[in-house]
């Protein structure tokens, strides 16, 4: 696309440009293009059909877009074209008219990091653990972040963290207030595009602004604005770090629904039952209550926590639920 991004206007419409989506809400996206965002619409024909518009276009998302005013503060656009994504990060959202629906949080990331904090709030059970899912299945990196460290002694519930850095994801032990870990964090985030998720109060913005003053500033300021900010799900919005790479910000989330997966997928989204699973009696064992389950096995010799099982089996139960009442797929 370099061709097209040089190439010289004359008239408006006579060449497409390509940019990323960093903010979209209601009927305008703003699309980043080297140092310069522009205001875009999307061309109409692409809000026809059954996905609804934030589902279209989507923070992260590359799209194709046609000038229309270029010398406008900001320069304007229309969007003609989202570009097929890498991946996504959904997860279920209630439709208000009945029903689930996909909600895309964003598109084209290379990791999803989860943000708790050891107290004030503390941890939610199972939070964790369906994000790593969602990652998992999306095949986007997860990463840990636990933050407040210095609200509990060093060796405060280590264990439970330590679990996930042996399965192999990153864990950061942080705290904003004293700066542990905090470099390490800048680190994580460095040349890469992220996705912050957690609980409103776990301190995702004071982190940020950690490590990059006028982004926290910026952050804090968006979700001041509307007012609604800190708990409306559906914004998020994407920002250039100065060591290079993105970060979204996401408004506080409280729980987490994986979209799109089957009931007996899940046990494959964790990856420390695998050794256990070649060892069930029946291929199709969902480790619950079957006989013989090696996974089971693993548990009661506390190789696999008992929480962890428990977060398995709770998941597993909200999507066979579900699956029952919305025969989604
Ligand atoms: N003690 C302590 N407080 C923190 C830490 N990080 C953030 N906070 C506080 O937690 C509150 C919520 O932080 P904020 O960044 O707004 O959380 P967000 O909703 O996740 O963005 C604020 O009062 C922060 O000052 C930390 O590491 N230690
Ligand atoms: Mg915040
Ligand atoms: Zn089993």
């Amino acid at each position: 696309m370099e061709a097209d991004i040089s190439k010289k206007t004359t008239t408006p419409d006579d060449s497409f440009r390509e940019g990323i989506v960093i903010r979209s809400t209601a009927g305008h996206l703003q699309v980043s293009l080297g140092s310069i965002i522009w205001r875009c619409k999307m061309r109409g024909r692409l809000k026809k059909g059954p996905r609804v518009s934030q589902t279209l276009a989507v923070v992260g998302d590359r799209v194709r877009f046609s000038v229309l005013d270029e010398a406008a503060d900001p320069p304007t656009g229309v969007v003609e074209e989202v570009l097929p994504r890498r991946n996504r990060i959904s997860r279920m959202a209630a439709r208000r008219s009945g029903g689930n629906v996909e909600q895309v949080l964003m598109a084209n990331l290379d990791q999803v990091v989860a943000v708790q904090s050891v107290m004030e709030p503390a941890p939610q059970t199972g939070f964790v653990d369906r994000l790593l899912v969602a990652a998992e299945r999306f095949g986007v990196d997860g990463i840990l972040v636990l933050n407040k460290w210095d609200l509990v002694s060093e060796q405060h519930d280590r264990d439970k963290w330590e679990y996930f850095e042996k399965l192999g994801y990153q864990v950061l032990f942080t705290s904003a207030e004293s700066g542990q870990g905090v470099e390490d964090f800048r680190q994580m985030l460095k040349d890469r595009i992220s996705l912050l998720i957690g609980a409103s109060g776990v301190g995702k913005s004071t982190l940020l602004n950690a490590i990059q003053p006028e982004l926290g500033l910026r952050v804090n300021e968006v979700t001041g604005k509307t007012g609604l900010g800190r708990h409306t799900t559906t914004r998020t919005e994407l920002f250039p770090l100065d060591t290079g790479g993105f970060i979204a910000d996401s408004p506080g989330i409280r729980g987490f629904d994986p979209w799109d997966i089957d009931p007996l997928e899940v046990r494959d989204y964790f990856p420390d039952f695998l050794e256990g699973q070649s060892e069930c009696r029946f291929r199709t064992c969902m480790h619950r209550d079957e006989p013989a389950c090696g996974v089971k096995k693993l548990v009661a010799r506390k190789i696999i926590p008992g929480w962890r099982h428990a977060a398995y089996l709770a998941l597993l139960g909200d999507l066979e639920e579900r699956k029952k009442k919305l025969g989604y797929r």
